[in-house]
C-alpha cells in the first residue's frame, strides 16, 4: 500500500491499481481529498503494471459530497473537471465502489469513472438542492444522459437519495456487490474482467440516445416546467436546474458544462445557498454542547414509557415505536387507552397507504407497544416522557408519583410546551434525571425537538436524549427554562405585533398573506386558527381574540375562528370574525392597507429582538440554534437561513432603528451592542 498523501492510498493488485480514500468523517471532497484522487490517479494512470483502476473509500460511506466546511473557500490544485477528465479520459477501464451514501459531488465523481458497483444497502443521489445548490460536478449533464431528463429533474429537484436497487434498475450503477463486506474484492474483479475484455471505456458523456429522444419533444420541458412551478417558486437553484438540463438537451457537451459551470457559481454565490447551508451545519452544531464532555457515560435507553394516550401522547409513542423501541403506553381510562391505540394504528396504516410503511413494519411496531392502566408497568423504563395535560399541579402530581415507581436513574422527560421544567423536576426524587423533551405536532412528522436543561438536569442525562433524539430521527436543540423556551416565545413576540395591525385596522388575511409571501407556510392568525384561540386570548391585550372565544370561534376545531373552513379545511376570512373585529377594535379590517414588506418587518423585528433577549439569558446557546429552532418549528424559510441569519442579512442597525420607529423601547441590549459594532449573530 503506497500511501500517495495523508488520506489516499494507492496499491496494485493482480494489475488492477486500487485508490482507496480516507478522509473522515464522511470521505467529504476536500482540497486534500481531490489532490490525493488526483496524484493517486495520475500514478495509476501511467503505471504499466496498472491495467485497470478502482476507487473505493474506508469509512462509513463513499464519497458524501464536496466539503462544506472548504467550499467556495479553498481551492485544490485540481478542479473537479481537471478530475473527471484525468478518469474519464482513461485508457484503462476505471471502477468507481460505493457504499454509505455516495452523494452529490461523490455521485458525480462515481459517474466520471467508466463503471460502477455498490453494496447491496449503498444509497446514492444529488441533494444539491436542499443547500440550495446544484450539482456541480457535471451531474446536470449526466444524469439526463443516463436517465432521461423527466428522471433527472425528479432526482435533482428533490435531492432524495436511492438504493442501489433503483440505481441499477436506471442505469446509474452496473452490478451490485455480491454482499456488503465483498465491495472491494468484487470491484477488483469486475475491473479484471473489463480490462480482459478489451471492451472500451464507457462515457456517459457520450450517451447520446434518451437526450436526443427528449431532444425531439419539443413540448417536454415547458411540461416539466409547468409540472414544478408551484414547487420550485421563488427558489433559486431549482430553477438553475431547469437551465441546465435545457442546456444537457440542446448539446453539445462542451456548451452544456459551460451553462453547468456558470450556473453553479450563480446559485454558490447567492444569498439562498448560504441560507440553507447555514441550516444544514446549524441542525450539526446544535448537538454539541460546551463543557459536555464527548465521552461522556450516557444511560441506555431500551424500554419507553409514554404517560398520556392524547394527540401528542400518541404521536410520541410513534417516535419511539418508529425507532424500534417498545413503549408502555399509560392512561387513566380505558376509554383514553382505546382512543390512543385506535389514532396510533391509524396514523401508522396511513402510513402503509402511503408507501412510507410496510404492513409488517406497522405489525412489529403495534406488538411492540403495551397499553396500560398501570402506571406501575413503568418500573423497568429508562425513559419516560409525560404528555398530560398542559398543567402544572397535574404534571408535578405525577411526577412525584413516577419518581416512586421507576428506577433513580430512569430518566423522566416532560413534552410541556410552555411551563417551569425546574418547577416539575422539583416534585420528582433525583430531579438531575429530570429533563423537558418537547416535541411539535405531529410528533411523528415535526423533526424539531426542543431539549429543555433544567437547572438540576444532570449532562449525563442531557447527552443522552441529545443522543436518542438523532437515533428518533429528530433535530434537537437545546433550550434552557423560561415560558415557552425558544419557538413558542418567539412566536410570542410574532402575535402581539400581529393583533396590534389588526387593531389598527390591517386584516388578519393580509397579514396572513404577507406571512406566506415572506415564505412561512401560513400566518399567525391561521396558525392560531389551527392552534386553538384560546391559547392565545389572555395575552390578547386588542380583545378581539377573547371575544371571538367567547363568541364560540375557537379555531379550526370549534366553529372556525379568524376564518371559515369547508370539508377540506380550506380558510375563506369569516364575515362574523371580521364584524367582531370591526365591533371590538372600532376600525373595519383592511380600512388599514400595509405593502407586505411593511407587515413583515412589524412581526419579524420583535421576533429577532425576542432571539436575542433569548440569547442574552443564555436561553440558546447559540443563534444558530434559534434559526435552527425557527425553520424546524413554524417554518421560518429555510432558504432565509432562520430568524437570526435572515436579521444579519437585513442588518442589525436597520432592525434597531425599525424597532424605535415603531415605538418600541425595550430593545435587548445585545442587539443593540451588536447594532452599534456592525456585528452580526451569527459571527464567523
Ligand atoms: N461536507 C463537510 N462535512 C460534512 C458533509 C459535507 N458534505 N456531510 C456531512 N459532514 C459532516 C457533518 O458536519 C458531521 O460532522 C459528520 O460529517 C457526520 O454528518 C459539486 C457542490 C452524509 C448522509 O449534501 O447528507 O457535493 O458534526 O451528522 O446523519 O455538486 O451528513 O461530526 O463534525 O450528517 O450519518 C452534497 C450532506 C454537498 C451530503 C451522513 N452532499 N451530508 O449523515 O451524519 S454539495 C450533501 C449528509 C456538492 C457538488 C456539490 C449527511 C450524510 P461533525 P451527519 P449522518
Amino acid at each position: 500500500m503506497a500511501a500517495i498523501s495523508e488520506g489516499t492510498d494507492l496499491t496494485i493488485e493482480d494489475g488492477v491499481a486500487v485508490i482507496t480514500l480516507d478522509y473522515p468523517p464522511v470521505n467529504a471532497m476536500s482540497p486534500a481529498l481531490m489532490d490525493g484522487l488526483y496524484d493517486a490517479l495520475t500514478a495509476a494512470l501511467a503505471d504499466d503494471g496498472a491495467k485497470a483502476i478502482v476507487l473505493i473509500c474506508a469509512g462509513r460511506t463513499f464519497i458524501a459530497g464536496a466539503d462544506l466546511k472548504s467550499m467556495g473557500k479553498v481551492k485544490p490544485k485540481v478542479d473537479f473537471f481537471g478530475l473527471q477528465e484525468a478518469v474519464e479520459n482513461s485508457a484503462k477501464p476505471t471502477v468507481a465502489a460505493l457504499h454509505g451514501t455516495a452523494l452529490g459531488g461523490g455521485l458525480e465523481t462515481a459517474l466520471t469513472f467508466h463503471y460502477r458497483i455498490a453494496t447491496p444497502s449503498a444509497r446514492m443521489g444529488l441533494p444539491e438542492v436542499t443547500l440550495g445548490l446544484l450539482p456541480g460536478g457535471g451531474g446536470t449533464q449526466r444524469l439526463p444522459r443516463i436517465t432521461g431528463a423527466e428522471a433527472a429533474l425528479e432526482l435533482m429537484l428533490t435531492g432524495k437519495q436511492m438504493t442501489a436497487k433503483n440505481a441499477l434498475a436506471i442505469g446509474l450503477i452496473d452490478r451490485i456487490a455480491s454482499g456488503e463486506d465483498s465491495l472491494r474484492a468484487d470491484a477488483i474483479a469486475f475491473a479484471k474482467e473489463l480490462a480482459a475484455s478489451g471492451k472500451a471505456p464507457q462515457r456517459i458523456r457520450d450517451i447520446e440516445d434518451k437526450v436526443a429522444a427528449d431532444r425531439a419533444d419539443p413540448g417536454l420541458m415547458d411540461r416539466l416546467r409547468a409540472k414544478w412551478a408551484r414547487k420550485i417558486a421563488g427558489l433559486d437553484a431549482p430553477q438553475a436546474i431547469f437551465r441546465c438540463v435545457e442546456a444537457a438537451l440542446k448539446g453539445p457537451w462542451e456548451a452544456g458544462l459551460a451553462v453547468e459551470r456558470k450556473e453553479f457559481q450563480g446559485v454558490l454565490n447567492g444569498p439562498q445557498s448560504a441560507a440553507l447551508r447555514h441550516i444544514f451545519m446549524a441542525e450539526r452544531a446544535a448537538q454539541k454542547i460546551p463543557g459536555l464532555a464527548p465521552d461522556l457515560q450516557q444511560l441506555p435507553v431500551r424500554k419507553v414509557g409514554v404517560v398520556g394516550a392524547g394527540t401528542m401522547g400518541g404521536g410520541i409513542a410513534m417516535v419511539f415505536l418508529g425507532a424500534g423501541l417498545p413503549v408502555t403506553l399509560v392512561e387513566t381510562t380505558q376509554e383514553a387507552l382505546d382512543r390512543g391505540i385506535a389514532g396510533i394504528t391509524k396514523t401508522l396504516n396511513q402510513q402503509v397507504e402511503r408507501g412510507r410503511l410496510k404492513p409488517e413494519q406497522v405489525a412489529a411496531q403495534l406488538s411492540a407497544l403495551a397499553p396500560t392502566l398501570d402506571p406501575g408497568a413503568l418500573a423497568d423504563a429508562d425513559l419516560v416522557v409525560e404528555a398530560i395535560f398542559e398543567n402544572m399541579s397535574v404534571k408535578k402530581d405525577l411526577f412525584a408519583r413516577l419518581g416512586a415507581i421507576v428506577r433513580p436513574d430512569a430518566i423522566l422527560a416532560t413534552n410541556t410546551s410552555f411551563l417551569n421544567v425546574d418547577e416539575i423536576a422539583g416534585a420528582a426524587p433525583h430531579p438531575e434525571r429530570v429533563i423537558g423533551m418537547h416535541f411539535f405536532s405531529p410528533a411523528h412528522i415535526m423533526r424539531l425537538l426542543e431539549v429543555v436543561r433544567g437547572a438540576k438536569t444532570a449532562d449525563a442525562v442531557l447527552a443522552t436524549v441529545l443522543t436518542l433524539a438523532r437515533k428518533l430521527g429528530k433535530a434537537p436543540a437545546v433550550s434552557g427554562v423560561c415560558h415557552g423556551f425558544i419557538a413558542n416565545r418567539i412566536l410570542g413576540a410574532r402575535q402581539a405585533p400581529a393583533n396590534h395591525l389588526v387593531s389598527q385596522g390591517v386584516a388578519p388575511a393580509a397579514i396572513d398573506a404577507a406571512s406566506v409571501d415572506f415564505g412561512f407556510p401560513m400566518g399567525p392568525f391561521q396558525m392560531l386558527d389551527l392552534a386553538g384561540l384560546d391559547v392565545a386570548a389572555e395575552a390578547d391585550t386588542s380583545g378581539v381574540i377573547p371575544r371571538l372565544v367567547t363568541a364560540g370561534r375557537r379555531g379550526q376545531k370549534g366553529g372556525g375562528g379568524f376564518y371559515d373552513y369547508d370539508e377540506k379545511r380550506t380558510p375563506t376570512p369569516s364575515p362574523a370574525a371580521l364584524a367582531i373585529i370591526a365591533e371590538v377594535t372600532g376600525q373595519r379590517p383592511g380600512s388599514k392597507q400595509l405593502a407586505n414588506d411593511q407587515i413583515m418587518t412589524a412581526l419579524l423585528f420583535p421576533m429577532v429582538n425576542e432571539g436575542a433577549r433569548i440569547l442574552e439569558e443564555g436561553i440558546a446557546l447559540k443563534a444558530s440554534d434559534i434559526d435552527l429552532v425557527t425553520v424546524l418549528g413554524f417554518g421560518f424559510p429555510a432558504h432565509k437561513g432562520g430568524l437570526m441569519f435572515w436579521a444579519d442579512a437585513v442588518g442589525l442597525g436597520a432592525i434597531v432603528a425599525g424597532l424605535k420607529a415603531a415605538g418600541i423601547a425595550d430593545i435587548s441590549p445585545l442587539l443593540e451592542k451588536l447594532a452599534g459594532e456592525g456585528g452580526k449573530f451569527n459571527a464567523g
